[in-house]
Order: C-alpha cells, then structure tokens, then sequence
C-alpha cells in the first residue's frame, strides 16, 4: 500500500483524467486533472508558507471544491489536515488553534481578521491564508502562478494525515490522530464492502469538515475514481432535483427525516440510486420502514467515529436489520465488555470496544488519555453501549459518555454546562438531550439561578451562540430551585430526563 494516501487515490484516478471529480449544481465541473493541477499548485503555496512535512494546517472554510483540493494538498505536502466547523466560534478556535500550534491556518475571507487576532493572542507562529466558498482569497491568488505539478511527498503509512477534535466529557477537545495507513484502510473496506460502481455518482450533501463527509464519502469518490455532485449544505429539496442523477446517497438522520417529509421523494425520484447509506447518529426503526415504503430502498446503517472512521456496516448484500449497525467490518474486531472489561457472551448489553487497522494512533499531545481509552490488548474503548445479536449483527442500545448527538454533531453537556456556569448569576446547571423531532436529540439546559436574580433565558442563549458552535447551544433553557443529586452527590440527569420527557412531546407526535 503507497504510503502517502494521496498516492493511493492518484493510482485510483480514470486514466482518463478529463473525467469529473466535483460537479457543484448550475456552476463548474472540475475534472481528475485539476484535482491534481489545483492540489499541485495548493501544495505549492503551503511549502513557501512554510509548512513542513508533518506540519498541522488548520482550515476553517465553507463547503466548496476548493476545500478539497486543500485536504489534497495537504496529504502532497505530507501536512497534517486539521478541518474546522464553520460554526465554531473565538473561544473554541482559540483551544483548537494554541493545542495543535499549526503552522499555516485557512479561512474565510470574512473571518481574516478574527483568526488573525486568535493567531496573535495564542502565540502560534502560523501563516494566514484566506480561502473563500467563491474561489477567492490569498490561497487562491498565491495559487495562481504557482506550477501545476507538485511531487507528492512520501510519507509512511503510519504518519499522521489528519487530526479531527472532539470535545470529551471533560470538556476539553482532544485531536484524534488518523494515520495515512488509518484513512487508506477505512476507504478501501468501504469501497470493496459498499460495491462501488465503475459508474457511481455520489450526491455530497455533508459538511466537510468532520469523518462522515471528509473521509467516508470523499474518499470512497476518490478510491473509485467516480464523479461526486457536491451540494454546499443540505437541502431536501435541492436533494430532490438532484437525486435523479445520483446512485449514492449518505447522510445522518435528519437528512432522511427531511426527505421524508416532502411529497417528492418517491421511487421514481430514486430511480438510478444504487445505495442509501446512514450514520452519525441513530436512524430510527420508523425512518428506516417508512423510507423504504416510500422509495423501495433500505437504508444501509453503518456506525463509527472520528477516532477511527467506520467500525460496522450492514451488508450490501444480505439482511439490513433496523436498529442494527450491521456486523463488525471485515477488518474489524468488535466485542461487547463488562465494567471490568470481561468480554461478554453474545446477546448480553455492555460496551463497545473495537480493533483495527483504521482506528486512530492517539489523541494529539495526550499520551495518558490514549492510554486510558486502549485495553491492554489494544481494543479502543467507544463508550457505546451496545450488544451484538446471533447473526453478529450489533445493536448500539446507549452511551456510556455523557454526549448529546444532534442532528449528526456530537455535544458534549460538560461543555455546554461550562459555558452556562461561566454567566453571571448562574450557580449550576445540566444540559440533557432530548428526542427532538427534527434534529433526533438535541439539549435542554436545567439551571439553578442564584437567589433572587431573574434570568433571561432569551438573552443568555443569545449570549451562548457568541461562544459555542450554534449546534451546541440548548434549544431551550428551564430554571429550577436545585438540581437532583444521588447519596454521592452526582446530578441525576436521567431525573431531569423524566421530569422533562412531555416538554417536545407535542411537536414530536405532530412531525410523525
Ligand atoms: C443546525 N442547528 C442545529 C444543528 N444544525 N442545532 C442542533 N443540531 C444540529 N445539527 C441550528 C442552527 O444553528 C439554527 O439555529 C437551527 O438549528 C436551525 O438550523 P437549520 O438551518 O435548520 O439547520 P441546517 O443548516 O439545515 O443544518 C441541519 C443539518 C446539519 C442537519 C443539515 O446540522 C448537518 O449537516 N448535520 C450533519 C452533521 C454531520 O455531518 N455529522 C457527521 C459527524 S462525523 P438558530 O438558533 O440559529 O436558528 C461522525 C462519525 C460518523 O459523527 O459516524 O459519521
Ligand atoms: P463522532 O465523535 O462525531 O465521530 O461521533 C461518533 C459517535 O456517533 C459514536 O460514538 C456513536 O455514539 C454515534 N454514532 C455513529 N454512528 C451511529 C449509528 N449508526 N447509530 C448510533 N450512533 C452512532
């Protein structure tokens, strides 16, 4: 296997390289030769930016080809990739940015002068280059004269191509490091699993700054060579026209919910699909059923993380079981533990660990976390609850981690509580998820105010989407005298769960 992840794409690459990478609605089609050409010339403008093999280049960009090119150059110059939510804001950049010290950072045009002064105030000694979804900004521009060939650096497959933060139920992010050998490895099980088609097209509706629509979708596209249509966000309707021309289709829940909700998703608006594919979060039993009475398709689940890209998948062949993640990939080792770690029978709810050549090498900078999260024999430790069935089949049943997913995007109630704490007049809070009928779960802030102050919930969440991403600020916020604890002390959030279970009930039973 080529070290360098880009070389294993490139040896996947049409030999015919006019034919299309990215196809972007009513705009430009880009074909496999300016893939290389504009990740060549990228590529360029790092390594006179000063970025060194191994070196971290921080991107926080809207969804565009562009964006792409630069993962591509990236992996040429043997930097590490490090994409960042468009929705994260100072504070959470600030962390990012002084923890993995990069030596170059991408954004947006608009935000040129906000990363500049998160860049002066870390101390890092990073480039600024800006990047904007038009094709414009200084990457751009530096971009033009450079040349269009670019030796792609080696690299051995253990090095580090990318590094994905996720917050923790400490509140603080770690960096998940994925190897090249961790990203090839993934891809190409994918690939062979998922029965891609010499003429697949995939429709990208994903943001791509996070595993699913980084690494799963793209690229299984790169690895087949295939042309991918590529939607700036998602928008079930904009999905709709676009279906008829796709074989491939990813998306978490919500995007499956959303169709579902539009008169226009029928068969023959699926008529050249191929696949449906879900993950991120859980699809509801009810999703996959309705769906597949709507269209004729099941719903292919699959489920993993960001430390390590995917773990299991129902098959593409055989039974799709909802509510199942499918059986362990062929690479893959899944077994379910108790709390002492004892591997349990099967049948019998406990935790997933996982094994194999995609998962993560460690957490950036945290030798002891790392060490925490592998078992003596190397499993890594999920913190899903799971168990998996008679025919191997694994059913992911809770979570062990304090973690909220909405929509797709994990939060983290620590950190979310942190924020709240941190305001004037708060004494405590807990933030639980919540089954939301748009988003599948999403928070609730329970707070206790101090005596005698009368809190604004409207000004303090306005407050909050200063300071988290907005997916992580609460949809609501309830004001409470004390929050249940236990004989240890411990807030009791599957209380507030209980007390609180009628609150979206209403708009739950409306949306179904
Ligand atoms: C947006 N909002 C969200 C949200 N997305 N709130 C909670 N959860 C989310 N996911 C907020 C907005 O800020 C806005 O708030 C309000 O909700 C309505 O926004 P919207 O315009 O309707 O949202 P939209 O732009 O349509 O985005 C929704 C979405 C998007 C579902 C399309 O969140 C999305 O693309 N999710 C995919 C996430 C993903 O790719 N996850 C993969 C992670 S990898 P306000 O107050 O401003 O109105 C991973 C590993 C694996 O998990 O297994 O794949
Ligand atoms: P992230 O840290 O963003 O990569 O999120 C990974 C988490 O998403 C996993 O640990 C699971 O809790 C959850 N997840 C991913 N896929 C699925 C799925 N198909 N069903 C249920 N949960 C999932």
């Amino acid at each position: 296997m080529p070290g360098n992840l880009f070389a294993l794409f490139q040896s996947r690459f049409p030999a015919d390289r006019s034919r299309p990478f990215i196809i972007v609605p009513d705009a430009v089609t880009y074909s496999y030769a300016d893939l290389e050409a504009r990740s060549a010339q990228f590529a360029h403008v790092l390594v006179a930016s000063g970025v060194t093999p191994g070196d971290r280049v921080a991107v926080q960009v809207e969804k565009s080809p562009e964006a792409i090119f630069v993962y591509m150059a990236c992996l040429r110059t043997g930097a590490v990739l490090l994409p960042l939510n468009t929705a994260y804001q100072p504070e959470e950049l600030e962390f990012f940015l002084s923890d993995a010290a990069p030596a170059a950072v991408i954004c947006q045009p608009a935000r040129a002068a906000q990363l500049q002064a998160i860049v002066d105030k870390t101390g890092i000694k990073a480039r600024l280059l800006t990047l904007g979804a038009d094709n414009s900004g200084t990457l751009v521009d530096e971009a033009a004269g450079q040349s269009t060939d670019f030796t792609t650096i080696e690299r051995t497959g253990g090095e580090v191509a990318s590094i994905l933060y996720s917050s923790g139920t400490t509140g603080r992010p770690k960096g998940a490091m994925m190897s090249h050998d961790n990203l090839a490895a993934n891809a190409q099980t994918l690939h062979k699993l998922w029965g891609w088609q010499p003429d697949d097209v995939l429709l990208h509706a994903l943001p791509i700054f996070h595993t699913h629509g980084l690494f799963v979708a793209t690229n299984c596209v790169l690895l087949n060579g295939s042309p991918m249509i590529f939607c700036a966000k998602f928008d079930a309707e904009q999905v709709l026209d676009l279906l008829p021309q796709a074989s491939v289709f990813m998306g978490v829940p919500t995007f499956y919910t959303r169709l579902l909700t539009s008169p226009r998703l029928n068969p023959d608006t699926c008529r050249h699909m191929r696949l449906f594919i879900s993950g991120s979060a859980p699809l509801l039993s009810e999703t996959f059923n309705d769906f597949a009475a709507r269209t004729g398709h099941t719903i292919l689940e699959r489920y993993g993380m960001t430390e390590g890209g995917m773990f299991t998948s129902n098959p593409l062949v055989g039974a799709r079981k909802a509510g199942t993640v499918g059986p362990a990939l062929p690479d893959m080792q899944v077994r379910i533990t108790d709390e002492a770690g004892n591997t349990l029978p099967q049948g019998e709810v406990g935790g997933i660990e996982v094994k194999g050549p995609n998962v993560f090498i460690g957490y950036w900078n945290m030798p002891e976390k790392t060490k925490a999260e592998f078992t003596a024999d190397g499993f890594f430790k999920t913190g899903d609850v799971g168990v998996i069935d008679s025919d191997g089949y694994v059913a992911i049943v809770g979570r062990a981690k304090d973690l909220i997913i909405s929509g797709g995007y994990n939060v983290y109630p620590k950190e979310v509580e942190d924020a709240i704490d941190r305001m004037d007049g708060v004494v405590e809070s807990a933030v639980i998820g919540m089954p939301h009928p748009d988003f599948g779960e999403a928070g609730l802030a329970v707070i206790v105010a101090e005596k005698g102050r009368d809190l604004s919930a409207g000004a303090m969440l306005a407050d909050l989407k200063g300071r988290l991403a907005n997916y992580k600020v609460p949809k609501q916020m309830v004001f409470v005298p004390e929050l249940p604890r236990n004989a240890m002390g411990k807030v009791q959030k599957n209380v507030l769960r209980e007390s609180y279970a009628e609150m979206w009930k209403a708009s739950l039973e409306k949306a179904s």
